[in-house]
């Protein structure tokens, strides 16, 4: 069996040395144009020249969650497409956006700045009730957040493309019920995948349909986001500010508005990170499942996108 390892994100070394390790029956290589065909292929971000190169891959393995950048290329239909499943990234996620949503509502960022000017102050303590939060997409990343926020006490609405019952979570499914989630809204935290469906779905109609002086917390793709839209509703004071994780272009330019605006804070894509030994037990296990002729779990949907 041959594997194939390409990702112009990672260092290739501890990859393939990773990969070899736990699938010492196999021969693991990175991938260069021309290399020997092979049967699964481990990538982020890979260009269409493998996949052109690689007729015969039973799988690509995305070493991600998001299977955007990898959906965009002409795939063989015999190729099964299989996403990371957690693998580690859910309990970052929920981590990352937990203390997005708290420093928002207990005002940290204000309490920092008052320290900064050496003022001792007080901000009266704001109710939980009145600050509920949505999440957009409950798959594996956004049920972990709703549970993480369900510790503090949080209310917690979701919106998903098919009905769920979580419980304690109020949950709302399809784009018919999408105004009511976003009325029900103050914090609102994207996890959608970025299909054809759900870019630009954070636009000046989803977002001025939240509750006035709401917060937007995206940690899925910058394609979901308008950016123009959330200045226009920043400066409009209908939305009292962000956080993004992602944007359209990453890194953003150095003349992008968003870089050293007072309202939104910018993290560089780094809200739950592919962990390289997690992600390879999972990819490793996976393989052999395949080779046994078994399912495995985290198989993508190539008409749903995601
Ligand atoms: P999943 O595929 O497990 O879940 C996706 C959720 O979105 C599902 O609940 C799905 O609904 C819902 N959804 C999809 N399309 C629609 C739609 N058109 N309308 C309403 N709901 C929809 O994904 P994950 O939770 O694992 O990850 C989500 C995204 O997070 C990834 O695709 C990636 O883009 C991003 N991500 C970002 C990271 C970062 O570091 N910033 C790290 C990892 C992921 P249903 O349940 O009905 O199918
Ligand atoms: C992912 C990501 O999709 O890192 O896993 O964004």
């Amino acid at each position: 069996m041959r594997i194939l390892f390409h990702s112009p994100a990672h260092k290739a070394g501890p990859w393939l040395d990773g990969l070899q390790a736990a699938l010492p029956e196999a021969e693991v290589a990175e991938w260069q144009p021309g290399v020997p065909p092979a049967d699964y292929a481990v990538v982020w971000s890979p260009l269409q020249q493998l996949v052109d190169d690689q007729p015969r891959l039973k799988a690509l393995f995305n070493m991600g969650a998001g299977v955007d950048a990898l959906l965009k290329l002409r795939l063989p239909a015999h190729t099964q497409v299989v996403r990371l499943d957690d693998a580690g990234m859910s309990v970052q996620m929920a981590e990352f956006v937990c203390q997005a949503v708290v420093r928002h509502f207990r005002e940290l960022d204000a309490y920092e700045a008052d320290m900064r000017a050496g003022r001792w102050s007080f901000r009266r303590p704001r109710l939980r009730a009145e600050w509920p939060v949505g999440i957009m997409g409950l798959g594996v990343l956004g049920a972990r957040v709703a549970r993480a926020l369900q510790g503090f006490e949080y209310t917690v609405h979701g919106w998903s493309r098919s009905p769920k019952a979580i419980d304690g979570v109020r949950c709302f499914a399809g784009r018919e019920q999408l105004q009511d989630f976003l009325a029900a809204s103050r914090i609102l935290v994207c996890l959608l995948p970025l299909t054809p469906d759900t870019r630009d779905i954070l636009n000046r109609d989803t977002l001025g349909r939240m509750m006035p002086g709401g917060y937007l917390v995206n940690v899925a793709r910058g394609g979901h986001l308008v950016e123009p839209d959330l200045l226009e509703l920043l400066d409009r004071g209908q939305l009292a500010g962000a956080t993004l994780d992602v944007l359209r272009e990453e890194p953003p330019p150095p003349e992008h508005p968003f870089w050293g605006h007072p309202r939104i804070t910018l993290t560089p894509h780094t809200s739950a990170r592919t962990l390289r030994d997690e992600s390879i037990a999972q990819i490793a296990g996976k393989i052999r499942a395949l080779e046994r002729g078994e399912p495995v779990a985290g198989v993508v949907d190539r008409e749903k996108g995601y």
